[in-house]
Formats: structure tokens, sequence, C-alpha cells
């Protein structure tokens, strides 16, 4: 039998056995070993009393055997996981998209990694996670107040609802853990881009339409177009000639703020 000797245990978990007349239990400690600094297992008649060390994290294993007064004995495996003091999850990191990415489809599937905790406990070569579940807010600001989360319990989420097409969003994913326990991950963002448009209507400037132009090389000046894709470059053909069915490629590249003059009587 265990005897008490330290007064400084506090917390109190107790097994009890119905015991017949006769027989006892007893304990043993369970591979990998016993955790001394957290836990005193101590046999009380037919009870099974547990001393929490303050403050103490971690796991204990014990056999408890029973016996009865004919001698049948039967045995119990015990795993207890004491979690003294809550630690908040580890940071972690979104993985994809990935920061600044365009993705081409509406529903993109999010990934981070598994968030650590240091009150996971390997068991038996089997990893506890302490976070359970995991929060995931979306938004097309860099505000999430007001953003209902997505809830999920693995480390990655394909988004159900389509995404609006050409837009920036942001996301972050909140991991909790069984204790109250919540660690945030940074802000990401990507940009949606499933299919191409084309660049937005644009007007001539010069030569004006219908005008009498006095000289040989007037410039050529056009605004600039917009595209609605993120990254889309858009470059400009201008085309001329006497007849709108036999035009001469004048100018093929970028948009040009000082318009384009090197004409020379072309076509
Ligand atoms: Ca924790
Ligand atoms: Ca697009
Ligand atoms: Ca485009």
């Amino acid at each position: 039998m265990h005897t008490i000797t330290d007064d400084i245990y506090h917390n109190m978990l107790i097994h009890h056995w119905t015991m017949g007349g006769g027989g006892g239990v007893a304990w043993t400690r369970s591979e990998p070993s016993m955790n001394a600094t957290l836990i005193t297992p101590e046999i009380n008649d037919g009870s099974l009393i547990l001393h929490l060390h303050p403050n103490a994290s971690g796991y204990v294993q014990l056999t408890v055997h029973a016996s009865d007064q004919d001698g049948t004995s039967t045995s119990s495996d015990l795993t207890i996981m004491v979690n003294g003091v809550n630690d908040d999850p580890n940071s972690f990191a979104l993985l994809s998209p990935s920061e600044g990415s365009v993705i081409s489809t509406l529903n993109p599937v999010l990934i981070w990694d598994q968030a650590t905790d240091p009150d996971d406990m390997l068991i038996n070569g089997t990893l506890t996670y302490d976070v359970e579940e995991y929060e995931i807010y979306i938004n097309s600001q860099d505000i999430f107040e007001g953003v209902d989360p997505i809830h999920v319990s693995s480390s990655s989420y394909t988004i159900q609802n389509n995404l609006e097409e050409d837009l920036m969003y942001y996301w972050k994913v909140v991991a909790k853990d069984n204790n109250g326990g919540r660690t945030e991950s940074a802000v990401s963002t990507f940009w949606t881009n499933s299919e191409n448009s084309v660049p937005g209507n644009f007007s001539l400037v010069e030569p004006q339409d219908n005008a009498v132009l006095n000289i040989f090389n007037p410039p050529f000046c056009w605004e600039e177009a917009t595209d609605e894709d993120i990254n889309d470059e858009i470059h400009y053909v201008i085309e001329l000639g006497h007849h709108i069915d036999s035009l001469d490629v004048i100018y093929n590249g970028p948009f040009m703020e000082s318009c384009f003059f090197e004409t020379h009587g072309a076509g």
C-alpha cells in the first residue's frame, strides 16, 4: 500500500470497487512508465485514489488488480490524462492557397498545418491532439467581425458555396483546444480567376473621328482599357489603311501614355 507523505497533493480522482469480504486491490505500473511527477495512486480498501500533483500535465497508465476471498482475480487498465495547466495551441501556418496566389476555381481547398499544442500527449505511440476544432474565417475584406466562421475538425476544407469571380479574399483559421485555448493563424490572401474576361470597352482619343489633318504623322492616342482578371496584361494593335478590309498593323504593344506617332503616311 502506498503511503501518502506529501501534503501538497490536491484534487482527487477516486475509482471505487465494491468489494466482498476478503480479497484486495493492487495497482501496478504500465508501460511506458509511471509518471511520478504527475500522480500518486493510493489504495484504500476498495478504492483507488489518485492524488494529482499541482500544475502537472501528462498521462499515466495503471493496471488495477482486484481479487476476492476465493483468490479469483481480474485486472483493468486505466489511462489517466491530466492537463493541469492548459496552454494555447502552438502557432501554425496556412498552406494553400499560398499567400497572394491566383486560383482558377471558385471552390478552393483551404489547407493549413495541423495545430500542435503543448498539451498533446503521445500514448502508446498514438498522438492525442489537444486541438479539437478549427474555425475558418473568409471574407472579401480584411475584417472578420460579423463573419460566421466555418467549423471543421480536420486541417483542410473545400469551400462549398462558390466564391465570387475576380475578387481578392482574406482568410484565417483559429485553432481551438479542448479547454478553451485558442490561437489564430496569420491572415492570408488569394485572388479568384476561374475564367478569362475580355478587356473592357475603351475609346479612341486622337485623331478624332472624321478629322481633317494637315500633317502626315499624327499621334494615335487611346484610352487605357481595364481587365477584370488580376495580373492580365493588355496589349494593343493599331491597324491603319484606306479601306477597313485592307488594314496594315502599324503598332502592336503595350499601352502608350504618350500616344503612338511614327506613321509617316503609312498605308
Ligand atoms: Ca491546450
Ligand atoms: Ca476572370
Ligand atoms: Ca482578361
